[in-house]
């Protein structure tokens, strides 16, 4: 039988908009002492290279429904809402990180972002790095060039020099980034799981707007060792009957409320991201003892598990490790409407949860707007039926 008590959110906890919005003061104050930013979309732009160039890499406003309308003036309806909102934001003057960015940086991942792009270097420069789909030996070459364009880009824009040393120095950073966030997201390995995912990813997200990496460590250093505490104090020892669930497919944020705070409200602990916000970019580091820090970048980036990348398999060997690691029950596959990769991608995710790993799968295919809600709160409850728990 299913437990129904839901994991308490602490008392200091802020929702993603809140920390967004918390973050645009920071960020103006920043400025106004001369930082330089760089606004971004998506976790393959190496953030090293940013932070090498003594500036600030921030994550753009991608996740809400407001702007979509503007947006829908030049792009097409039947797109991703990830990618309408991203310019809506820029288009209405909504986003202040926008604002404040000296440069923004795009990549050619799907279609749909890669023209987009086209339209937002109309409002600000927009320098797009062209990744690759594939992950030979050619395409590495060519991430490669990418990368080392992108850092003699930064030292145009900002000019500045960018060292060797300064990029290894950010590597180590950033590695420390990636171990502290990994460390805390396999908190969810633990029965019963010690704190909700709805808490997790939103953490995850809203530390992108402490700006300061080594405090951003900080942070989320000090809340793993509160949450293990609490959880041998009290928790220890009585596995829990609720179903544990991964999340994967596109970024969550802009639907959270909805299918990840609403499935742990019907019952069942969210405690595994596949997913950007997720284990997906912090599960390799990028190799500090390569003295080829260009090369070492390259062959990090482009592993990462996105569907924009042909084939992907390594995307579902992973799935297979998180399920073992975590002891998942069900996987919930998120979909972003128009989301043609992923969309495409979950035909063999669905085949491999179902067949080879014998888990139930839910896809959810849905947008920003709350016109669905209802609907996916009835698929989510049948879903959690299906489990055998
Ligand atoms: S590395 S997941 S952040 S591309 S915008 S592909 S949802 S149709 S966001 Fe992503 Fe980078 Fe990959 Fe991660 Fe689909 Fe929408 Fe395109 Fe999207």
């Amino acid at each position: 039988m299913m437990e129904n008590t839901n994991i308490k959110l602490p008392d200091n906890f802020e929702t993603y908009n809140e920390a967004r919005q918390a973050g645009f003061l920071r960020m103006k104050q920043l400025k106004e002492k001369g930082a330089k930013v760089v606004g971004m979309f998506c976790s393959f732009v190496p953030m090293e290279l940013v932070y090498a160039a003594g500036a600030l890499p921030v994550g753009l406003c991608a996740f809400t429904e407001e702007p979509i309308p503007a947006a829908e003036a030049n792009l097409p309806r039947n797109l991703c809402p990830l990618i309408k909102a991203s310019y809506g934001f820029a288009l209405t003057d909504t986003c202040p990180y926008f604002y404040f960015s000296d440069l923004v940086v795009g990549e050619t991942t799907c279609d749909g972002k890669k023209k987009m792009f086209e339209l937002l270097d109309e409002i600000k420069e927009t320098y797009v790095m062209q990744l690759p789909h594939s992950r030979d030996d050619a395409a590495l070459a060519f991430w490669k060039d990418q990368i080392v364009r992108f850092k003699e880009k930064l030292e145009d824009i900002f000019q500045v020099t960018i060292t060797e040393d300064d990029i290894r120095d950010a590597i180590r950073r950033k590695n420390r980034e990636r171990r502290v966030m990994l460390k805390y997201l396999e908190l969810g390995k633990l029965d019963p799981a010690p704190m909700s995912g709805y808490e997790m990813g939103t953490r995850v997200d809203a530390g992108s707007f402490s700006f300061d990496l080594d405090q951003r460590c900080d942070i989320i250093e000090k809340r793993t060792a509160e949450v293990i505490a609490e959880w041998e104090a009290n928790c220890k020892g009585k596995p829990s009957t609720r179903p544990r669930l991964l999340v994967t497919g596109c970024p969550n944020a802009g639907v959270r409320e909805k299918i990840i705070r609403a499935v742990e409200e019907l019952g069942a602990d969210v405690v595994a991201f596949d997913t950007c916000n997720g284990n997906r970019e912090k599960v390799e580091l990028v190799d500090e003892s390569n003295p080829d820090v260009y090369d070492a970048l390259a062959r990090k980036y482009l592993n990462i598990n996105c569907s924009v990348m042909s084939p992907n398999d390594s995307r579902r060997a992973y799935i297979g490790e998180l399920i073992d690691g975590y002891s998942i029950d069900g996987v919930v596959e998120i979909i972003l409407q128009s989301c043609h990769t992923y969309d495409v991608e979950a035909h063999f995710i669905k085949r491999f949860v179902t067949q080879e790993k014998g888990l139930p799968y839910l896809n959810i295919e849905t947008d920003y707007s709350q016109s669905d809600k209802g609907q996916i709160n009835t698929r989510l409850a049948a879903f959690l039926e299906t489990i055998d728990k």
